[in-house]
């Protein structure tokens, strides 16, 4: 098949998601087509049958907001020409799935297929505020396809925008042989010494709370000798930074920064913290149990459906810091346990290895092609 990818190029889980999944394609013998704003983190060679198009700004002086959406669908359609297109899988229902649909209709000729993936932020978070609600559910309702990456952003999209289409659940995954490759070289420097290590990986967006990962690592401290490595950036980095001064736990902290490949640095780890407000899937929390790294987490969205209550992790009430604490020392607090966690949290990775995810989506490009026929 010819597909076409679009997807947001900065660091989250929906870009990496994006990338990933054209990548396995490509090996499986797909011509994959990436269309983004900018190069793509996952993306730093390109791979037999992959091509990059990037989508040129444009400026000019009456215009004070540049029209994005509107380049994006004029990129697709010329792509689309040149590739022949048949498949365009884009990964956030806000614009994307709109430019997608804009291209559709613009060139009917190509007889294209429009599958979307919702990722949460574009349901949850963006998708549903007035400003954008209306072409949301359009979006949602027009595409040939939609797959949403847990049961609960499933539920979620059904309830928000009263949808009535089918919608399929297509999990995230990962490629297990990749977190189980030793590579000591990429691991970057880190000052911080402890025994044991904990461990935060995200965006450090205000929905993550990393000032929570910071108060529960204060409290695991009382009672272990113990690092915490805070990697990735964002916009409440500072805040954390502060906190872990305030808290006299500084000296213990080690803010990484951005890191390109995760799987490396989780090898450092021993217990990942996601205490976040919401999240969709949460692809940190398997890429850690894919490295054998139990996680304490939030009983919030999708995370239930990845994070084994008792078995490869715990799940805490957001906010609940102490639960959260009591967990990790839990865990950490014994050899024998930790390893049963981190056996557990290994196998239960399996169940989201990309040869049978990757499967799921191909199949629905399959649907989208032969209903059409
Ligand atoms: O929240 C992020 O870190 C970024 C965001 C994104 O759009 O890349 O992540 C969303 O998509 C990921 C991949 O499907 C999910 O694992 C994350 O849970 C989801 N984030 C939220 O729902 C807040």
């Amino acid at each position: 098949m010819r597909i076409g990818i679009t997807c947001y190029p900065t660091h989250g889980g929906s870009g990496v998601v994006a990338t990933e999944l054209g990548k396995h394609l490509a090996r499986a013998g797909h011509e994959v087509a990436f269309i983004s704003y900018a190069a793509l983190l996952r993306l730093s060679e390109i791979p037999e049958r992959v091509s990059f198009h990037e989508v040129e700004g444009y400026s000019y002086p009456l215009l004070q907001n540049y029209p994005h959406g509107v380049a994006l669908a004029s990129k697709i359609v010329s792509v689309a020409r040149m590739r022949h297109l048949q498949i365009l899988h884009v990964h956030y229902a806000i614009p994307f799935a709109a430019s997608a649909l804009m291209a559709k209709y613009a060139a009917p000729e190509l007889d294209l297929k429009v599958v979307t993936t919702l990722h949460g932020t574009d349901i949850t978070l963006v998708g549903s505020d007035p400003t954008f609600r209306p072409i949301t559910r359009w979006a949602i309702e027009q595409s040939d396809a939609v797959t949403a990456v847990s049961q609960w952003l499933h539920d979620e999209a059904v309830k928000e925008f009263a949808i009535r289409r089918p919608i399929d659940v297509v999990y995230n995954f990962i490629d297990p042989e990749r977190h189980a490759r030793p590579c000591p070289g990429c691991i970057p420097p880190v000052s911080c010494s402890g025994e044991v290590t904990l461990m935060h990986i995200s965006n450090f967006r205000p929905v993550k709370r990393t000032e929570d990962v910071v108060r529960v690592f204060a409290r695991v401290r009382e009672h272990l000798e113990a690092r915490l490595l805070m990697v990735g950036d964002g916009p409440a980095a500072g805040a954390a930074q502060q906190l872990a001064v305030d808290l006299g736990v500084a000296d213990r902290v080690c803010f990484v920064g951005i890191v390109e490949q995760i799987e490396p640095i989780l090898q450092q780890a021993d217990l990942l913290l996601l205490p976040s407000e919401t999240e969709s899937f949460g692809l940190v929390a398997l890429e850690a149990m894919a490295s054998g790294v139990p996680v304490v987490a939030t009983h919030v969205g999708g995370l239930p459906e990845v994070v084994s209550h008792g078995e490869t992790g715990f799940l805490a009430p957001v906010g609940d810091v102490d639960a959260m604490a009591a967990y990790a020392l839990q865990i950490l607090g014994d050899r024998a346990v930790h390893r049963r966690f981190a056996d557990a949290s290994r196998e239960r990775a399996r169940l989201f290895d990309y040869r049978e995810i990757v499967g799921q989506y191909e199949a629905i490009y399959e649907r989208v092609l032969w209903q059409s026929h």
